[in-house]
């Protein structure tokens, strides 16, 4: 199956459990399920359920059974999503090619729903079936770490609210990229390992891969920030928003080079793991993408 076929078929899959989860004809919530509905379903990659599911799946585990946990993963991003476009935040406009979540809601309601997709997401890792107590142990621990506040997402958000507006060195940024956007990223490759019930050295590599390929995916974002219009990429400029990016501190060409070499390592660090042809592509395909 050729890399495009299998990221429609993995996307399809999540889309419809994401459905089912968050299902239309549950109207007691009042416009809680509506909100969500429309921040959650259709237009985005699914990158995160997409990686935790392949990396699974190159340890023999097949999607069936595990389509909740990884659903999860694309529940935090959306909320993440949510109150980064909020106006004490960013104040977008735009996200994922449509009018943001409070433009088309009460800003109290896109507060709510990304409340809701937050801790949703931990219901729907101990609710699902087939997993042992251990592991959902474990799922919630690396969620929580990684979405989390000193290390992780919420920590990574704060940092570059802090860096706005002001001169930041490419260290402090890529601190800020590792934790806003690796974090999450990172726990994606990791969520596959234990899903697949891997060891915990085969986690310490997929965890140092997902921190590559989780700063590639940010450095490229920032690339496509200057290179591809607002409706490719489905939202404003961050240059825009007066925040520093591999491209404001490097150059295109370097940022560039920056995405590549940090491609180079991640598959470097597969090298000793058999059978990872899947996350190499999609490797490739964070680097290269155009959206
Ligand atoms: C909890 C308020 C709060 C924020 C957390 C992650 C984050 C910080 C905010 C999200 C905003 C943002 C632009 C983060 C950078 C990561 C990134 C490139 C997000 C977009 O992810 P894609 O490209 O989006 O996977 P789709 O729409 O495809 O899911």
């Amino acid at each position: 199956m050729d890399l495009d076929t299998y990221l429609q078929s993995q996307s399809d899959l999540i889309e419809k459990k994401l459905s089912k989860l968050v299902p239309e004809q549950k109207q007691a919530h009042g416009q809680l399920f509506k909100a969500t509905r429309y921040a959650l379903l259709g237009n985005g990659k699914r990158i995160r359920p997409i990686l935790a599911l392949a990396t699974a799946e190159a340890f023999g585990k097949r999607p069936e059974g595990i389509l909740e946990p990884v659903c999860a993963l694309e529940m935090i991003h959306t909320y993440s999503l949510i109150h980064d476009d909020l106006p004490c935040m960013d104040d977008d406009n735009m996200r994922r090619g449509k009018p943001t979540l409070h433009k088309v809601f009460p800003e109290g309601h896109a507060v709510l729903t990304g409340d809701f997709l937050l801790t949703y997401a931990f219901e729907v890792i101990t609710n699902t079936a087939c997993l042992t107590s251990d592991q959902k142990v474990q799922l919630v621990n690396i969620l929580a770490k990684q979405a989390g506040g000193y290390s992780g997402m919420i920590a990574g958000q704060v940092l570059d609210i802090e860096a706005e507006n002001k001169p930041i060195s490419l260290e402090a940024l890529k601190q800020i990229h590792l934790c806003k956007t690796g974090a999450l990223i990172t726990a994606s490759v990791e969520f596959g390992g234990v899903l697949a019930g891997v060891t915990e050295d085969i986690l310490t590599i997929l965890r140092r891969f997902g921190r590559d390929i989780g700063l590639a995916f940010q450095v490229v974002d920032d690339i496509l920030d200057v290179t591809a219009s607002e409706e490719k990429h489905g939202k404003a400029s961050d240059t825009i928003n007066g925040k520093a990016t591999y491209v404001s501190l490097l150059g295109l060409e370097q940022a560039k080079a920056t995405a590549q070499s940090l491609y180079r390592s991640a598959l470097d660090t597969l090298k000793p793991l058999p059978n990872m042809t899947i996350l190499e592509k999609i490797a490739e395909r964070i680097v290269s993408r155009q959206k």
